[in-house]
Formats: structure tokens, sequence, C-alpha cells
């Protein structure tokens, strides 16, 4: 029995090295350009003078925050005042992440050290 020898009916393709056609470029960024999960609106109720709020937003920067709404209650008496009634406490900073009521400098190294400020800021 001969064996029949068919031709190809499409030439071959050898794969190369090289540059991908633009057709084969990824639709989605890299995980290099992809975006940082967003994060919970930060308002801290200051005063010009006040080691302590100086403190407080430098550990929030060092977590990742670029923004912060800063009320400066040295400036504005009815915002000393809201402060007093949404806190119950007179001294700054009062830090708020989200709808949440940190407290303190002290609150927010407290709430850091045990590992809860980070998913506070992370937004749901
Ligand atoms: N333990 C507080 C201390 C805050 C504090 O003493 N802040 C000063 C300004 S740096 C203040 O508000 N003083 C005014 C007062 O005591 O009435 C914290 O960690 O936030």
């Amino acid at each position: 029995m001969n064996a029949v020898l068919q031709p190809r009916d499409r030439p071959m393709t050898i794969p190369t090295r090289g540059a991908a056609p633009a057709s084969a470029a990824p639709t989605h960024p890299g995980p290099m350009l992809a975006k940082p999960p967003a994060m919970n609106h930060v308002k801290m109720y200051t005063t010009q003078v006040c080691p302590y709020c100086l403190r407080a937003k430098a550990l929030l920067k060092q977590r990742g925050v670029e923004q912060i709404e800063e009320i400066r209650i040295d400036l504005d008496p009815q915002q000393r005042d809201a402060m007093m009634s949404l806190t119950g406490r007179r001294t700054v900073p009062q830090i708020f992440i989200g709808e949440t009521h940190v407290g303190g400098c002290d609150d927010l190294i407290a709430l850091d050290q045990r590992g809860g400020l980070k998913a506070l800021l992370q937004a749901a």
C-alpha cells in the first residue's frame, strides 16, 4: 500500500521571538499601574499650634492618606462648639475616618498599633 503525500493546504507558521503584534497587547494595566484602593474621608479638628495634631497628620500620611479635611477651631468658635458636641471632648486633634470618630492622637496611635487603622482607612 502506497502512502499518499498530501500537500499542506496552508503555509506553516513558525512562532518567532520579538515584539508581539499590537493586536496582542494586553488591554489592562499591569500591576504597577493598578489604582490604589479608595480611602475613607479623613476629617480632623485642629488648631494652629498643636504638636498632637502634627503627630496625627504625620501618622496618617505614613499610612497613605493624601488628603485631610482640616477644621481649624481656633479660627472658628462655632466649629469648636460643633466638635465638642460631636465628640464630647475639648482637646485637638479630634479625628474622624469616614463616619467613625477615632478620637485624639493617642487614640489614633493605639488604633494603628493594634492593626485597625489601615482597615478603617479602606473605603467599604
Ligand atoms: N491625649 C490627647 C492630647 C491632646 C491635647 O492635649 N491637645 C492640646 C493641643 S496640642 C489641646 O487641645 N489643649 C487644649 C486643652 O487641653 O483644653 C491626644 O492624644 O489627642
